[in-house]
């Protein structure tokens, strides 16, 4: 009896924006089968026949289904959510809260019942208090549970980085530590280009200037589509997670996890450093920080915590 060669089951609840890109990304990378869930069960078949079309052209073996029935989601070995609305001009991720965490109650309460063991990353704003929601009302064990912002927060960290100084982007190495919002910490000291302290490279406050460039790029994208909010970047960011968990790659990623007393922090998600591989969020990285980085990410923490209490008004 020949073994079926099952290939893992991906799936995106959220077909908008960036779901359809993810659909896009985890197929021509070939990290498994795809299903697109949508409450629009029109743009999930739709975005799904259409990527189906891409195969030949883009030589990617994948089934992909477009659906609005939980039932397609069983068994699924990682589920990445953007379910939600996006930030239009002049909004706060945080203007989001009320909205989306209601969805995520929805979407945590079908996972919980059709895809119980998944690895899930969230990706919906305000995204520190949406990955709480997950973790809370799935009870999944904290290291199947995590939130995609800090692949994207730092990318943009050293994108800037690499402008500036008219280098490759291969080699900047940085993160972006806290909530995801205006209070970020892009942790300069740990900052190298090509293994060089960025602070031997740049001058204070050209390096002062991107890290509030950083903190603002969102709204930056934002302003300038009026639409909607950034997803390329966002997708790309949430699939390099799926990928270091099907693939066990032990990546050293940024992301938001659930600390448990690292950073002083107890029972809230902010962006750590963390190892992702087979095991989910496998460890949470605790790095020796400035003074004012402990304070920066101290009124992070904070911020996040006001977005979770009012999370907990509205779950509990
Ligand atoms: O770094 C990050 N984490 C952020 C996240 C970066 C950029 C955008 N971020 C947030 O992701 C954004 O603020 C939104 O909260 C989500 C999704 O953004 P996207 O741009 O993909 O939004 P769309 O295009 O509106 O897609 C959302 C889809 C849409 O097709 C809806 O029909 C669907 O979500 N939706 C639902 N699907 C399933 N179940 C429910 N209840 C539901 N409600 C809406």
């Amino acid at each position: 009896m020949a073994r079926s060669f099952e290939r893992p089951k991906i799936a995106l609840i959220g077909a908008g924006q960036i779901g359809g890109n993810l659909a896009l990304f985890a197929a021509q990378k070939q990290l498994g089968d795809v299903v697109l869930f949508d409450i629009n069960e029109g743009t999930a078949k739709g975005k799904a026949l259409d990527l189906l079309h891409c195969s030949p052209v883009q030589d990617f073996d994948a089934k992909i289904i477009g659906t609005s029935d939980y039932k397609d989601v069983a068994g699924a070995d990682v589920v990445i959510v953007t379910a939600g609305l996006p930030r239009k001009p002049g909004m706060s991720r945080d203007d989001l809260l009320d909205t989306n965490v209601k969805i995520m109650k929805e979407v945590a309460t079908n996972l919980k019942e059709v895809a119980p063991e998944a690895f899930v990353i969230v990706v919906s704003n305000p995204l520190d208090a949406m990955v709480y929601t997950m973790r809370e009302v799935t009870g999944f064990p904290a290291n199947r549970v995590v939130g995609m912002a800090g692949v994207l927060d730092s990318g943009r960290f050293a994108y800037f980085i690499a402008e500036h100084l008219n280098v490759s982007v291969e080699d900047v190495s940085c993160f972006v530590l806290g909530g995801h919002g205006d209070t970020m910490v892009p942790v300069i000291q740990y900052c190298s280009v090509g293994g060089v302290p960025l602070t031997q490279l740049m001058k204070e406050e050209d390096i002062t200037a991107i890290a509030n460039r950083v903190r603002k790029a969102g709204g930056e994208v934002v302003a300038l589509l009026k639409t909607g909010s950034a997803f390329y970047s966002p997708a790309v960011s949430a699939i390099a997670m799926a990928e270091a968990f099907l693939r066990d790659k032990k990546r050293v990623l940024p992301a938001a996890a659930l600390c448990q007393g690292e950073y002083g922090v107890e029972g809230l998600y902010v962006g750590v450093p963390t190892i992702i591989g087979a095991g989910g969020v496998e460890k949470v990285l605790e790095v020796e920080l400035s003074d004012k980085d402990k304070e920066g990410l101290k009124i992070s923490v904070d911020a996040v915590k006001g977005l979770v209490d009012e999370v907990n008004k509205r779950i509990r």
